[in-house]
């Protein structure tokens, strides 16, 4: 695939599913991820919780293998990831639909006194639990904070990462937020 400014991000969402660099993922590589976003936050698979945030993690390596041509219990290489990832979820109409809701499970799991919005402690233990890093949790924060209420609300969040997958402006909310592989100016 052409790289663009998009190859590092898809590479790093790859990154985050294939922990044991194998070069190729499947479903259950997903379903272990979404197991380590729960067990972050101190919530068992086996929860009805658990069990929804397992689903909606099924869910998107289902459209991602549909995407990709490859059956559902497949694998799926770094190349194939990204272009399904891209078809699906930013040329295609299936953001809404299917990774948005992911997204919201996990960022819900990071709001642990369940009031709707996050902190910035709250902010970096969820960056920590999907296996990124946020160099400048204040400046992140700041970006997103799009009301500048001093809060980041759970829609905050997941307009920033949508911003992440579709701008390549360096301060842009999403690539301030995940600036490792954001566009440098
Ligand atoms: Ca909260
Ligand atoms: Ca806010």
């Amino acid at each position: 695939m052409e790289k663009t400014p998009l190859s590092p991000k898809l590479d790093a969402a790859f990154d985050q599913i294939d922990l044991a660099r194998r070069g190729a993922i499947d479903r259950t590589a997903i379903l272990h991820q979404a197991g380590r976003v729960l067990s972050a936050f101190g919530q068992e698979t086996s929860t009805a919780r658990g069990r929804e945030t397992v689903a909606l993690y099924g869910w998107y390596w289902d459209c991602l293998s549909a995407h990709a041509g490859v059956p559902s219990d497949g694998r799926m290489t770094r190349e194939e990831f990204g272009a399904a990832f891209q078809g699906a979820f930013i040329d295609g109409e299936k953001f809404a639909a299917v990774y948005t809701p992911m997204a919201l499970a996990t960022i819900r799991l990071a709001d642990t006194d369940n009031d709707g919005y996050l902190v910035p402690a709250e902010l970096a233990r969820l960056w920590h639990a999907i296996g990124s890093s946020v160099d400048d949790i204040t400046g992140a924060f700041t970006a997103v904070d799009a009301d500048g209420d001093g809060r980041l609300s759970v829609l905050e969040v997941l307009d920033a990462i949508r911003d992440f997958y579709t701008s390549d402006d360096p301060a842009s909310p999403g690539n301030m937020l995940y600036r490792q592989v954001a566009p440098t100016a």
